[in-house]
């Protein structure tokens, strides 16, 4: 058996990776997902062509055979979001950390063909120099960040000590369709959409001007496939974003110009452990692994927008 698995693949990001790996040939792809934060409906189009196994990361005995002989596994599944590891670390630890070990492990065991982990640009915290490139030291600034931190030292230690081949990609500020605007902690260009359909202001945190590469979710599917195929990388981490970046002023900004519509934003407090300034140093992930970024900020905005109008 050699079949592609994806942990987290009911949610917004996992979900597009899904579609892109069925786009490009794979005939089934299996998901893990306990369907907490994800949704089945995320995966409507090519559920027949999907085995949904409703497992938690954690239950090493639940995902062992779902991964066995899988020619690649993608994790995505986490609890994400800086804010939410601040104000409950413990569910956000558990998962990130201990479910992320017990993937590794498994896919150890089960002579896996590669595993290819959604690590996190909040690694960089705030660096001096910008873009962040993969050499600097990292500095986490939340649960969040440093849970995801050890994922990749678990990566890099996987393919070390157990000959687990393994690569991870720190995406930067992921966004597009089916991104649930849903929560407090949901990602703020989800939020803008909402506030942008239903006319309503939303609130930054601090004087919005923090800036983030904002990177659109099917570059980030792409590059994900691109990780799993390259030889030569396993133990690697590499930033997986856009190159550019932009304040949350100009991206409201930009929204209310293609909506045609003027809805000044509020401001309140900042967030605690939010890093102030993001961009990915793309070269080594397009040199060595062929990233090639096709959405401009402008062109992601359209198409999510246009997906929150008509969902
Ligand atoms: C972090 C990571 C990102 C990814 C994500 C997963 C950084 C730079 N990025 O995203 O790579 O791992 O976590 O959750 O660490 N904000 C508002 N108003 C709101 C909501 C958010 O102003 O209602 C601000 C927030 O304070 C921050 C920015 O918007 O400055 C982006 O916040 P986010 O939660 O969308 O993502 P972020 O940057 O924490």
């Amino acid at each position: 058996m050699s079949h592609a698995v994806v942990t987290g693949g009911a949610g917004f990001i996992g979900s597009a990776l899904v579609r892109a790996l069925l786009a490009e040939g794979e005939p089934r792809v299996a998901v893990i997902d306990t369907l907490l934060s994800g949704k089945e409906s995320n995966l409507d189009e090519v559920s027949g062509r999907v085995d949904l196994h409703r497992v938690d990361i954690r239950d090493y005995a639940a995902v062992a055979p779902v991964v066995k002989g899988a020619s690649r596994v993608f994790h995505l599944a986490a609890i994400p979001s800086v804010p939410k590891s601040i104000a409950d670390p413990l569910p956000s630890h558990d998962v990130n950390i201990n479910g992320t070990f017990e993937v590794f492990r498994a896919c150890a065991d089960g002579k896996v063909g590669r595993v290819v982990y959604a690590a996190s640009s909040s690694a960089y915290g705030d660096t001096e120099v910008l873009p962040k490139a993969e050499a600097m030291r990292p500095d986490p600034l939340s649960p969040y960040a440093a849970q995801k931190l050890m994922g990749e030292h678990y990566a890099r230690v996987f393919s070390s000590c157990f000959g687990l081949e393994t690569v991870a990609l720190r995406y930067f500020n992921v966004y597009g369709p089916r991104q649930d605007p849903s929560s407090p902690y949901s990602g703020i260009i989800s939020i803008f959409m909402k506030c942008l359909i239903e006319g309503t202001s939303p609130t930054l945190f601090g004087d919005g001007n923090q800036s983030r590469d904002f990177t659109f979710v099917e570059d980030v599917a792409a590059l994900c496939i691109k990780a799993s195929r390259t030889p030569g990388v396993s133990g690697r981490m590499f930033n997986a974003g856009n190159g550019n970046r932009y304040t949350l002023n100009q991206v409201w900004e930009t929204l209310q110009k293609i909506e045609g519509v003027s809805i000044p934003a509020l401001y309140g407090p900042p967030r605690a452990g939010d890093v102030r300034d993001s961009q990915a140093d793309t070269r080594a992930a397009v040199s060595e692994l062929g990233h090639a970024p096709k959405f401009s900020l402008e062109e992601g905005l359209r198409r999510t927008l246009a997906w929150y109008r008509t969902s």
